[in-house]
């Protein structure tokens, strides 16, 4: 080992591990809303148990280093800077009231574990929730991979309602196969479908159940690409739109007039490279998500209590306040 590389292997260990979790967040090897700002805030942690910082100045410059390649990883999922700025308000208000270096360190810990472990409360809360709204017989149809989603039919399975689920495959990243392989798992009925066969089976769906990646103030909801032309599908056919989403799902920002930012992947994970080779001077567009507008949903599925869509700005006023706070994070 080169004596470079043990500066840094020594000095900035923390930073490495927190570029590699940015970089598992970034290529997917994290993914989905929760888990992601979940992943992100035990970045945090990491940085509190190994900065070598000799004061508190440097340690919260530490913290907001780590907290902006966390940040910067992928766009759209608001979970992940409400995950970061949960254990930031904290730990500044903590600095802010005096605390020393220890102190802010274990502040840091303690409510990144918080975090981490309200998350799993929520997602099990929603299922709670969201369970009696499923009926005996039910056949819900599901987009991607949503562990909240999941939380939902999967309790309702678990109350002994016989369900029988339809999963899209979702392209481009099929995480569809990640849905029906829990599923199966459980011993739920489960068929896996196209994503343009929704429609097809539309007529004989009770219920269409996603997760979100987002929520903006005014109900409307970003998931994964494809939930939107699902839930028109739906509302055309009159069946039930129903969102499973955590209240860090819900994004302050938008009440302060901000868009949510729609990611675009790369053009590989549609097509190979022979393909873009073979076709030069072809677009290739990859959106990973998309708006479902407040009118297409029935409900959103909050470990709070459900709410209509038009109630976001309700939850967004409780969790955040009215204000969006512009103080400097990372
Ligand atoms: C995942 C996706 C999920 C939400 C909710 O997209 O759109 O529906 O993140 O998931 P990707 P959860 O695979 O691109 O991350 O309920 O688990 O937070």
């Amino acid at each position: 080992m080169g004596a470079v590389f043990q500066f840094w292997g020594e000095k900035l260990s923390f930073l490495r591990k927190v570029e590699k979790i940015a970089e598992d967040i970034k290529t997917m090897r994290v993914r989905g809303a929760a888990r992601i700002a979940r992943t992100a805030v035990e970045g945090l942690i990491i940085t509190a148990e190994e900065s070598e910082a000799k004061n508190e100045e440097e340690y919260l410059k530490d913290l907001k280093i780590s907290s902006k390649i966390l940040v910067s990883a992928r766009p759209t999922a608001v979970s992940l800077p409400n995950g970061i700025r949960y254990v930031m308000k904290r730990v500044l208000k903590a600095y802010r009231d005096g605390a020393k270096l220890e102190e802010l360190r274990e502040e840091t810990i303690r409510v990144g574990r918080e975090f981490i472990q309200n998350s799993f409360k929520a997602i099990e809360k929603i299922g709670e929730i969201g369970a009696r709204r499923i009926r005996d017989g039910d056949v819900i149809l599901t987009h991607c991979n949503s562990s909240a989603a999941l939380s939902v039919i999967i309790t309702a399975h678990r109350q002994g309602k016989k369900i029988t689920v339809y999963a899209t495959e979702t392209r481009p990243r099929f995480q569809g196969h990640i849905t029906v392989e829990r599923l199966v798992r459980e011993g739920i009925d489960v068929r896996l479908i196209v994503d343009s066969a929704v429609n097809y089976y539309m007529d004989g769906v009770d219920k269409v159940i996603v997760g979100a990646d987002a929520v903006a103030s005014n109900g409307a909801v970003v998931n994964k690409i494809g939930t939107s032309l699902i839930a028109a599908s739906a509302y055309l056919s009159g069946v039930n739109f129903f969102v499973a989403a955590e209240t860090y799902k819900f994004s302050p920002e938008t009440t302060a007039g901000r868009l949510i930012e729609i990611e675009q992947r790369d053009p590989t994970e549609v097509v190979d490279r022979e393909f873009l080779k073979k076709n030069k001077g072809v677009k290739v567009l990859n959106p990973a998500f998309d708006v479902t507008p407040p009118q297409h949903i029935d409900l959103i599925i909050t470990e709070r209590g459900i709410i209509p869509p038009q109630a976001a700005i309700i939850i967004l006023t409780e969790v955040f306040g009215w204000f969006v706070e512009e103080e400097d994070m990372y």
